[in-house]
């Protein structure tokens, strides 16, 4: 009986949809759910808020009466194939993954713009480098390397930094990292570095990951990746914040001038908000706690109007200061520190807008480092020529077309045309009759440029084919040693702790000992630290080198993250615990305090509901207690009642909040309240930990501003 019910309601609202398609499909929604057939599947409430919707059709514009059952043999089954609405969902669904990229796979992205404040016209023809009235629309893509797409943001890893400038003259991607320098001298080698840094393929593991045997087994092999394992094992891949970290070009490129002449160039973007890395402990956490952290720091961030910024630096030198230099200016294993070439800033980038759709943009954008301008070129590095290849070849298997360019995020914003036609998913309709040159039919058809197309730099080559490296290119250690004399004491302390850390997952003692002996080789008093830490009693037998390691090269500042460290805390987070009965005079003080250094609040609470201040109002919490560990914050205060407090004593989430934050040398704000939770947190007074009462709370703000409390990390962590 029910069963018949059930059957003329939706025979009526079928009829109702052939009259008037829409209303009938929302009757038909509300028939459906009020007669039972779409049961757990919410149509009442869905079509509850429907008045105003737009019409559902398949992708051929055929509109669709129902989206929650398949059409069927009764409503039993069996499913009927002829249900062309379910056929094309379902299969479009199957393919909407495309492959993800070999590196660089996990992403996140933004729109911005770059300004020229500089112009650069004596060296280079390009507008975007020359024309300081310009303003040129960029799409900047932030990466990992290792790991796959959905891993987490805080993997030790490189950082891509991949910029597209959508300029007058067409496309200009500089396809860079967080580091200046790279893993190694020639393109034929990356295959293997990659393979022995992704997960292990007879186990699937680890992933994002080097610490693993195959990773280092290839490093041990490969002298020449010395000098970038001392920028991996730093702070550098540990970024607070996309937003708190440089980026470079890496290779030298050149710039041409109107005369012809060409200089090199290498490129450098500066944070103006500041450099600033996490612990590695901080790293592992939050990886757990917010797997999504930069994506979601760079998302809010513009959300909030708080743009990021870059300078866009440049290192200009001749042909001649190349020659001088004791290194080799093609080799990309190799920095140009900037006390011999001072870097010039000339423009600045804003990032200001975030992707609309993170696939049809931050996954479908192709950087190819060939996307060079008129008035830039390539160097002869022999990396760079590598890449120019693989990056157009990339995007075949990616994005599975030609055409590629044609996406809305890769096509450029000025005119472009030749005859380059069809092609699977050719969007453009190309009316034209002639679609080859040379041709009298079209005199309007596309023609080049003589003057103002793209032109090599004639630079003469006069060579014998050959399968060598260069000799200028064979000292592997004196930059990595270099490096590690630049760094302050905490940043030397942690790349001994990351190798520690990054060795002892090594089961390999073959590959252990080698890497003790490459470390000696930089410098003997590393190796000793880190051989102490692992555990390891014998001597470190020293690995054969090419050339002996300089040491004479002076510490260079500028290669420091802290060394550069801005005091700021403008576009950081404090997290604020607050209880029932907290003070709400100290939380006014506290929040106006951060905001007016330009740092957000969110205030973390027992429950998300929020806590009942002094006064009796309610604070709204952004973050239940388990949910908002103090790994995601810059700096911690606790606004906590006497009675809150004792609650919070039984609370491991709360015990951890406090414990963490010390450990990760923040500053930490407290009303004299929290002194039991201090106590039982471990935490020990230093100049970091703040006694607020309504007044002290800018104290407070103005000790988080100056970052991390270096001091105390020999108290938390043992320092080999
Ligand atoms: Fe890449 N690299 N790479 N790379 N790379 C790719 O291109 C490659 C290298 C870098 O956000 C791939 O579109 C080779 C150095 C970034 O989409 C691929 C060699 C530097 C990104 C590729 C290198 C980079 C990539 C994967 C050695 C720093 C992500 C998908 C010759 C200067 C860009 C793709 C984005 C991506 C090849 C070395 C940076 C496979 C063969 C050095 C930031 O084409």
């Amino acid at each position: 009986m029910a069963t018949t019910t059930k059957q003329a309601t939706a025979k009526d609202a079928t009829a109702k949809t052939l009259a008037d398609p829409m209303a009938g499909a929302r009757a038909a929604g509300v028939a459906f759910a009020a007669a039972g057939l779409t049961p757990g599947e919410g149509g009442e409430l869905h079509q509850r808020m429907a008045a105003d919707a737009e019409r559902m059709t398949t992708n051929n514009g055929i509109a669709i009466s129902d989206d929650f059952n398949s059409l069927k043999a009764g409503p039993r089954g069996p499913t009927l194939l002829e249900d062309f609405a379910l056929r094309e969902k379902i299969h479009h669904f199957d393919h909407e993954r495309i492959p993800e990229r070999v590196v660089h796979a996990r992403g996140l992205a933004a729109h911005g713009v770059f300004r020229l404040s500089d112009s650069l016209a004596d060296f280079t023809t390009a507008a975007v480098l020359s024309d300081t009235a310009l303003e040129t629309p960029v799409f900047v893509r932030f990466s990992t390397v290792a790991g796959n797409r959905g891993s987490f943001d805080l993997a030790r890893d490189v950082r891509g930094f991949a910029v597209k400038f959508y300029t007058t003259e067409g496309n200009w991607d500089i396809v860079g990292n967080n580091i200046p320098v790279f893993f190694i001298q020639d393109a034929i080698k990356f295959p293997d570095l990659v393979h022995a840094v992704k997960e292990e393929p007879d186990r699937g593991f680890p992933q994002a990951q080097s610490a693993h045997d195959t990773f280092w087994d290839w490093i041990a092999c490969s002298p020449e990746a010395m000098h970038m394992v001392m920028w991996q094992m730093s702070d550098r891949t540990l970024p607070r914040s996309v937003r708190t970290m440089q980026g470079f070009g890496v290779h030298t490129f050149r710039l041409v001038n109107a005369e012809g002449k060409s200089n090199f160039v290498k490129f450098h973007w500066t944070p103006k908000q500041g450099m600033q890395s996490v612990i590695w402990d901080e790293a592992v956490k939050i990886n757990g706690a917010d797997p999504d952290f930069h994506r979601r720091d760079l998302y809010n961030a513009i959300e909030m109007g708080d743009f990021p910024q870059w300078d866009l630096g440049v290192q200009l030198f001749t042909e001649e200061e190349a020659a001088s230099f004791d290194f080799d200016h093609l080799d990309a294993t190799k920095v140009i520190p900037e006390e011999i070439i001072p870097v010039r800033n000339v423009g600045t980038m804003t990032l200001n807008r975030n992707p609309t759709n993170v696939f049809s943009e931050t996954e479908q954008v192709a950087f190819c480092t060939q996307n060079i301008l008129p008035g830039i070129d390539f160097s002869d590095d022999p990396l760079l020529h590598g890449r120019n290849f693989s990056y157009l070849d990339t995007q075949l298997s990616r994005l599975g077309s030609v055409n590629f360019t044609q996406l809305p995020i890769n096509a450029p914003k000025c005119p472009f045309a030749n005859m380059q036609r069809d092609g699977h998913m050719q969007h453009s309709l190309q009316p034209e009759r002639v679609t080859y040159t040379p041709s009298l039919l079209a005199p309007k058809g596309p023609r080049e440029d003589a003057v103002r197309g793209f032109r090599s730099f004639p630079a003469p080559i006069e060579a014998v084919k050959v399968r060598e490296r260069s000799e200028t290119f064979a000292d592997h250690y004196s930059q990595a040693r270099q490096f590690f004399i630049s760094q302050t004491e905490p940043e030397q302390d942690h790349i001994v702790a990351a190798l520690i850390f990054e060795l002892s997952k090594v089961d390999a003692m073959v590959v252990r000992e080698a890497m003790l002996g490459h470390l000696a080789n930089i410098d003997p008093e590393l190796g000793e630290r880190v051989a102490a830490g692992l555990g390891f009693d014998d001597p470190i037998t020293p690995i054969p080198q090419a050339l002996p390691t300089r040491t004479d090269l002076p510490a260079s500042p500028a290669l420091s993250i802290l060394a550069r460290a801005v005091a700021t805390i403008m576009g950081r987070k404090i997290g604020l615990l607050v209880t029932d009965g907290a003070d709400v005079g100290l939380v006014g003080a506290i929040v106006s305090a951060a905001s007016a250094a330009g740092a957000k609040v969110e205030v973390i609470a027992p429950k998300v509901g929020g806590a009942v201040l002094s006064d009796g109002s309610k604070l709204v919490a952004d973050h239940q207690l388990a949910g908002g560990p103090s790994v995601l914050f810059d700096a911690v205060a606790l606004a906590v009642s006497a009675d809150g407090v004792s609650a919070l004593l039984g609370e491991a989430a709360a015990v951890s909040w406090v414990h963490d934050a010390f450990a990760h040398l923040k500053v930490i704000g407290y009303s004299a309240e929290a002194q039991p939770l201090l106590d039982m947190a471990g935490v020990i007074p230093d100049a970091g930990t703040v006694a607020l009462s309504g007044n002290d709370a800018a104290m407070f703000v103005d000790a988080a501003a100056n970052g991390r409390i270096w001091a105390r990390e020999p108290s938390v962590r043992t320092v080999y």
